[in-house]
Order: structure tokens, then C-alpha cells, then sequence
């Protein structure tokens, strides 16, 4: 991670026709959250994430780039945070970069040994996601959490391996505190 300066990104808006939409639920994130309890109990037509894309070629093709930015409500579901699903590029070895814009949170990521870390988002951070690493967002804090993305236009996304297995550690809220465990 390097720091930037947080005039760099300024920009919370996508604008143009060319602009895709995702609207994640909190029924999106079924079997990911550890207390199910406190899950079932949710309203999960719930906004969680909404995803702005612009993608400027086909999916899929060798050599382009894609831009999204994300924005993260703020939250917790039992003890662990709002978050986005996550996942490992389908061609494995393409990376990403993340930047915050907004907000707080963390950026977990796992390798294929499935070794878990974090990365704190601040306004200005800058995340290089190297190939064969997973990655998803949790929103610390309060307020919704804006952060840019750039990817491989054929990266593609695998979200099986995580629905399935999660990542190796959780992050959750100790007394006001993230921790990952
Ligand atoms: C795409 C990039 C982001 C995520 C977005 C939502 O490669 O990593 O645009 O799609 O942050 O996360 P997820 O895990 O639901 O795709
Ligand atoms: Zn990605």
C-alpha cells in the first residue's frame, strides 16, 4: 500500500451512459457471515453495495482495462462488518488496484495458501491486489465507504471458491475495534 495525496481522487460520481449499475442485497452475502442468527434476523432486501462500472470493452477481452467504483453502506451484521462478497480473478494471475476515496475500512486478502491479511483504507490509499490473491472490502466505520477499482478487462470474477470456503480470517467489530481473527 502507498499512500497518495487525498486531493488525488476526488471524483464519487460516475456519470456517462456507458455506466453499468450492480446493486448488491444483504441476500447477496448468504453463507458468508459467521452469526447466521443475526443474519436471518437482517431485512436482506437491504442495500448492501452498489457497483458503477465502466466498461469500455467487451468482458473478456485480452489487453483492456475496466473502472468501477463501490460504495460500501456501513454496518454490522453480529459482530462482523458490511462487506463486499469478494473474490479471486477467474485467470488467476491478474492483479487490481483499489483506492479509498471515502470512508474507512479494510481491505482483506488471501493468497492461495489461503494466508489472510488486511490493509486499512483511508481517504488516499492506494492498494496494488497482486494476481492469485482474493480480495474483499469491509466498511469500518459510520459512514458509507467509497473506493475505486481498475482491472483486467479479462480478468473475470470467481466467487465459488469464497462462497464456499470464505477467506481464512474474519474481521470483526471487538469493542469498537476491527480485528482480524
Ligand atoms: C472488480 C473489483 C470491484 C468489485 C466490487 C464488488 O474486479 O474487484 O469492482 O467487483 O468492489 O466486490 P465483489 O467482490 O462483490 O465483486
Ligand atoms: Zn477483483
Amino acid at each position: 500500500m502507498i499512500q497518495l495525496p487525498t486531493t488525488f481522487f476526488t471524483a464519487t460520481n460516475l456519470t456517462s451512459k456507458t455506466v453499468n449499475k450492480i446493486q448488491r442485497t444483504i441476500k447477496d452475502l448468504t453463507g458468508i457471515y459467521k452469526d447466521e442468527a443475526a443474519f436471518s434476523a437482517e431485512d436482506t432486501n437491504k442495500k448492501m453495495y452498489e457497483v458503477a462500472t465502466y466498461l469500455p470493452v467487451a468482458e473478456g477481452t485480452e489487453g483492456g482495462l475496466f473502472f468501477g467504483i463501490t460504495y460500501l453502506q456501513p454496518g454490522l451484521i453480529g459482530n462482523e462488518y458490511y462487506m463486499t462478497k469478494g473474490h479471486f480473478h477467474t485467470i488467476e494471475n491478474r492483479a487490481e488496484y483499489y483506492w479509498c476515496i471515502e470512508g474507512k475500512g479494510m481491505l482483506i486478502l488471501m493468497d492461495k495458501d489461503r494466508n489472510t491479511w488486511g490493509e486499512a483504507m483511508q481517504p488516499g490509499s492506494l492498494h496494488y491486489i497482486k494476481g492469485f490473491t482474493a480480495h474483499r472490502v469491509a466498511n469500518t466505520e459510520n459512514d458509507v465507504l467509497i473506493f475505486g477499482a481498475c482491472w483486467p478487462s479479462d480478468a473475470g470474477h470467481d466467487y465459488e471458491a469464497i462462497a464456499k470456503n470464505g477467506f481464512s480470517k474474519r474481521l470483526f467489530n471487538i469493542n469498537g475495534i476491527p480485528a482480524l481473527q
